[in-house]
């Protein structure tokens, strides 16, 4: 009986902690770093203005289409993610923020990003999957 109950209370909490956490992704996101989910994340390296293939990791993200990524720059400069052929672009992400949640859709492949501010050498890419 006192064992039954003690179940009963964690999967209470449990399904707390889930509803709390699907409650994040309807916050709203942006410059500064708003909460928010996204169903994969790529960090900004320290020292990514000259890292060129090693700028962002994972290098090369997976995502299915119409799932979602944000860049979190962990980096003490401004970068962006912004696609070649122009497909997404998060705009300026500024040191220690994370760019708003960012749908992907449209074709698969894979897509090469680069970072927009001048003089930066820095690649990644979005491999986009069925
Ligand atoms: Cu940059």
């Amino acid at each position: 009986m006192r064992q039954t109950s003690r179940v009963v209370l964690a999967l209470t909490a449990v399904l707390g902690l889930v509803a709390a956490g699907c409650g994040g992704d309807d916050n709203p996101t942006g410059p500064g770093g708003g909460g928010g989910a996204a169903d994969v994340t790529v960090t900004i390296l320290s020292g990514a203005m000259n890292a060129g293939p090693n700028a962002y990791s994972p290098d090369t993200a997976v995502v299915q289409v119409g799932q979602t990524i944000r860049w979190t720059n962990n980096d003490t400069m401004v970068h962006t993610a912004t696609a070649d052929a122009g497909s997404f672009n998060t705009g300026n992400v500024s040191a220690g923020n994370s760019s708003s949640v960012i749908t992907i859709s449209g074709a698969t492949g894979v897509r090469a990003y680069h970072c927009a501010i001048g003089g930066h050498n820095m690649q990644g890419w979005v491999n986009v999957t069925p």
